[in-house]
């Protein structure tokens, strides 16, 4: 080969090494372009879900305030208890769905109960904690190492309890509120907790700001049957079977009999916490937006603890 036509050869091989780095600096830009769009999507469908979850949340609030303005009572036959049935969002940017429902938190057990004003234990709410557990299999000692989570003191509780000088040693190390909670999924933190108990739990506990008592109109099961320690599971069915056609008749003459004169006064038949949850589809993104609503006693209706969830 004479030297200009290995000079072209050099030049053509040149050529095609720049057209092949070329070729690769825009596949990668492109690629990288596209995967920036789809993060952007996704951020701006997220950002439109949330906000059709607030709009969403504000209906709801104004169904929670005609319901207190329309009865007296509240329980499981009132339409801010059925299913919030499937609903399209469209519009010429927005189309999706969304659906939900609404629970009311006071047919839970407020684990902020176990303590009273001076941060001291309450042991009526500390028996009954132990008596929901044990309707739901589970160790009965979570109850007062719930309310040495809760309790002002450092001091343990005798037989069962555990304070900073337990979590410490734990790796995370971490330390008691000793104080009254926002999120009962604090009490997943609790010594003797593991994943399985606290599911089984979840769903009859809560933490709502200050003392409350318990509808027995939406009461779980669990938390009927942890009103006395004398009642069996078919005294539950029946009490549920009886609150069947828009809760009890007559709270009083039905629990006078079953539960203890000390319990009676925690017993009521209206809400004023709901726990709201929708899901809201937009596009490929979905979102699980839970709201806790605080009805106040003139049907003002405001959220207090708003979160995404993933359940
Ligand atoms: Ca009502
Ligand atoms: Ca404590």
């Amino acid at each position: 080969m004479n030297a200009p036509s290995r000079q072209r050869g050099v030049a053509l091989i040149t050529a095609i090494l720049i057209t092949a780095l070329v070729s690769s600096v825009a596949l990668s830009l492109a690629w990288d372009n596209a995967l920036d769009m789809r993060r952007t999507m996704t951020l701006l469908y997220r950002d439109q879900a949330v906000q059709v979850a607030i709009g969403a949340e504000s209906w709801i609030q104004s169904i929670l305030r005609d319901d207190l303005a329309e009865t007296d009572t509240d329980h499981l036959g009132e339409i801010w208890a059925s299913e919030l049935p499937g609903l399209p969002v469209q519009s010429d940017v927005v189309q999706g769905e969304l659906f939900g429902s609404i629970e009311d938190l006071q047919g839970r057990f407020n684990v902020n109960n176990l303590i009273d004003q001076n941060g001291d234990v309450d042991e009526l709410a500390l028996e009954q904690f132990q008596r929901l557990l044990i309707a739901l299999e589970l160790d009965p000692r979570i109850a007062g190492i719930a309310a040495d989570w809760l309790d002002a003191n450092q001091e343990a509780g005798f037989p069962d309890g555990a304070e900073d000088a337990i979590y410490t040693g734990f790796i995370p190390a971490y330390r008691t509120p000793n104080l009254a909670i926002t999120n009962a999924t604090e009490l997943a933190a609790l010594e003797g907790v593991d994943k399985a108990s606290f599911d089984i739990l979840a769903p009859h506990i809560v933490a709502l700001p200050g003392r409350t008592g318990i509808n027995v109109n939406t009461a779980t099961a669990a938390v009927l049957q942890s009103l006395d320690e004398n009642l069996s599971t078919s005294d539950v069915e029946s009490l549920i079977s009886e609150r069947e056609d828009g809760g009890f008749a007559d709270l009083q003459s039905t629990f006078s009999t079953l539960v203890a004169p000390e319990i009676l006064p925690q017993l009521e038949e209206t809400t004023s916490y709901f726990q709201l949850r929708l899901v809201v589809q937009i596009a490929t993104v979905r979102i699980i937006y839970f709201s806790t609503l605080q009805r106040g006693p003139r049907g003002d209706v405001v959220p207090i603890l708003r979160s995404l969830g993933t359940t």
